[in-house]
């Protein structure tokens, strides 16, 4: 398992802020989980800033393999993911990339229509924060396709590695049942390794691998 000092100081980051929090969880799922990456808690422009900073190393780590023409964020919590991802895309790797997100409520008035931001045309990618079961990233794949354009692949923050309803991870199903790659800052298997290599978690880390021989792929 290797892991890049970008991973590294993201999980380190994730873990310092809370967001990654070791303990006992429940998830969408109805799985005990012994760890749960909370997205709400970037709720500071320092922390919202260095997410996007993140999510755009990733992207360009990943480029060879996922070619965009602009990126789409779910509402709710993917707003302010994509907003600050394609932010750091221009600050740092200077390319002006179109976004946009969908609304929830049907809007009747107005300019009308439930995308806001750039018109979805080309190859969008889809951005998000984890996909356990893979139920809510599946609406983003038909908003996109009945706007006429087309998905191009989906980054995440973590991906669980966990067995959706088959043998296969929700996001294995997803690259296959769509022929796209989802990519994600970093794994499961990467977050044990840092913890491997961290030390002191000893406890946590055999939840972690407990929960992996369970549930993992
Ligand atoms: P799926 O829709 O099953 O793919 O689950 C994704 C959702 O699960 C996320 O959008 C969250 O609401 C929630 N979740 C987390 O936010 N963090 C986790 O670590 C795990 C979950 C989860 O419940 O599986």
């Amino acid at each position: 398992m290797t892991l890049e000092q970008y991973q590294r100081e993201f999980i380190e980051f994730l873990i310092s802020q809370n967001i990654l929090s070791f303990g006992s969880f429940i998830l969408k799922s109805g799985r005990l989980s012994p760890y749960f990456l909370n997205t709400g808690k970037f709720n500071t422009g320092e922390s919202l800033s260095k997410i996007g900073k993140f999510y755009a190393k990733a992207l360009e780590s990943y480029s060879h393999e996922l070619a965009y023409d602009g990126i789409f964020g779910p509402a709710y919590k993917a707003i302010p993911l994509v907003s600050s991802t394609v932010i750091a895309l221009l600050e740092t790797f200077n390319k002006d990339v179109p976004y946009s997100f969908n609304r929830k409520e049907i809007k009747d008035h107005g300019e009308g229509g439930n995308i806001v931001g750039a018109p979805l045309s080309g190859n969008i990618l889809i951005i998000d924060d984890v996909i356990t079961a893979g139920t809510s990233i599946k609406e983003s794949f038909e908003i996109i396709s009945n706007s006429g354009a087309k998905v191009a692949g989906v980054i995440i923050a973590i991906d669980r590695q966990e067995k959706g309803t088959g043998e296969k991870s929700a996001v294995q199903q997803i690259e296959e049942d769509y022929g796209v790659p989802v990519k994600a800052i970093v794994n499961l298997d990467q977050i044990i390794e840092y913890i491997r290599e961290k030390g002191g978690y000893d406890e946590q880390l055999l939840k972690m691998k407990e929960y992996k021989a369970l549930y993992g792929v």
